[in-house]
């Protein structure tokens, strides 16, 4: 399963931006595909994807990072074996030579670490998730689903970037998708009905604008309950609070529903919503250096719901392991291009799990058709999967994927 060639495209996002799909041929013909996503509210640890600058798409073109797919990449890893991921990895990341994969290109080097990937199991007839996974691989993922787009994901007043509804109380992946759909349409009617809009943000999930953050997850409540299912039963929500795009980091303090905030304050703030909503999980609820705030609240809260962090770790092993050690928090959300390649995730994901913690993988607010995210939740039995809502086709792809892959399975 020699590499014969690389070639690398400039496609568009969801966003409407630039992106790159990449595509490896093996030299009997057989080629894997993957489409690049790229992140709205980003950590500052995360790796670095590389854009043109100058006029064309206003500078968001990636025709340099087509120009080192075809070029430098293709001369290190034409002839090497697509089954050795792993060292097809690692020579991207010694040929890039930088900690956070930025002269090559971190849009770049995950293109081709995931074309790469989809090749072997396409050359041997099976699916991504099983080439991942082997026999082990076998759980498909409760959906987290934002229905409430916020932050900086929309044209709205809410600091909070994500609500979502997480259907947990189904043994089937097609019952949690149908109660999340009907759960869907309804907020979609108690919308229109109270006049608000029900345009959709990046993700998919309705944008209004609402009186606070608690109105969200008001209108969540009476949405499911109305749409016949048990609220803190069969339907739990989750917040991406994506905190960073509401800190000033200069004064040390959270800017929040119109008010100056420190950690505690808003701290009391997730203890209320805490009490009184069926609220299991919580993303990035303080910024990325207070960590003072992380330690405690997870030391508070943490026996209760799921505590995550993304923009604080940005699917870094070393960073994960100081947040295990710490004490941070209890989960950890998994993006392919956080880190760059899909050996690195991979191990993200086995540190996270062997700290007994949840590995959450996820999607990027800009994203594609591609559906790589899917397979690797159900290939590394993750158990959780964050990719937006049940409208817009590059949301519903994710979805239609795991329906699928549960068809196959036959379980
Ligand atoms: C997040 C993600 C995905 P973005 O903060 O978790 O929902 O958003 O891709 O903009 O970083
Ligand atoms: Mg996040």
């Amino acid at each position: 399963m020699r590499i014969a060639s690389l070639k690398a495209y400039e496609i568009l996002d969801s966003r409407g931006n630039p992106t790159l799909r990449v595509k490896c041929f093996l030299e009997d013909g057989t080629v894997g595909i993957a489409n690049v996503p790229s992140g709205a509210s980003k950590g500052k640890n995360e790796a670095l994807e590389i854009r043109d600058g100058g006029n064309r798409f206003f500078g968001k073109g990636v025709l340099k990072a087509v120009r080192n797919v075809e070029d430098e990449i293709s001369k290190a890893l034409v002839g090497k074996n697509a089954l050795d991921q792993w060292l097809i990895d690692k020579t991207l990341i010694n040929i890039d030579g930088t900690p956070n994969k930025s002269r090559l290109g971190a849009n770049a080097i995950l293109g081709v670490s995931l074309a790469v990937a989809h090749a072997p199991p396409t050359y041997l007839r099976i699916p991504l998730y099983r080439y991942i996974g082997g026999i082990s691989a076998r759980i498909l993922p409760v959906p987290m689903l934002n229905f409430i787009n916020g932050g900086w994901h929309a044209d709205n007043n809410l600091d909070i970037q994500e609500f979502m509804i997480v259907p947990k109380g189904f043994e089937r992946f097609r019952d949690r998708i149908r109660c999340a759909v009907e759960i869907f349409q309804t907020l979609k009617d108690i919308l229109k009905e109270k006049g608000l809009s029900v345009s959709l943000g990046d993700e998919g999930g309705f944008a209004p604008n609402l009186s606070s953050n608690k109105e969200a997850l008001d209108l969540l409540m009476m949405a499911t309950e109305r749409a016949g299912y048990k609220v803190g039963e069969e339907v739990f929500f989750a917040l991406d609070c994506a905190s960073s795009s509401f800190f000033d980091e200069e004064r040390g303090i959270y800017r929040f529903e119109g008010k100056e905030l420190n950690g505690k304050d808003l701290m009391d703030i997730y203890a209320d919503y805490i009490k009184n909503y069926p609220i299991i999980s919580i993303e990035d609820p303080f910024a990325e250096g207070d960590y003072d705030s992380w330690r405690e609240f997870t030391s508070k809260f943490g026996d209760r719901i799921t505590i995550v962090g993304d923009d604080l770790y940005t699917t870094n092993k070393k960073l994960i392991r100081e947040g295990i050690e710490g004490g941070y928090s209890n989960a950890v959300l998994i993006k392919l291009n956080q880190i760059g390649t899909l050996s690195e995730t991979l191990e993200a994901i086995e540190i996270t799990k062997s700290a007994g913690w949840k590995a959450i993988i996820s999607h990027r607010s800009g994203e594609t058709e591609d559906t790589t995210i899917a397979d690797l939740a159900v290939g590394t039995n993750a158990g959780w999967i964050k990719t937006g809502s049940v409208a817009r086709s590059e949301r519903t792809a994710k979805y239609n994927r795991l329906i699928e892959i549960e068809e196959e399975m036959g379980i």
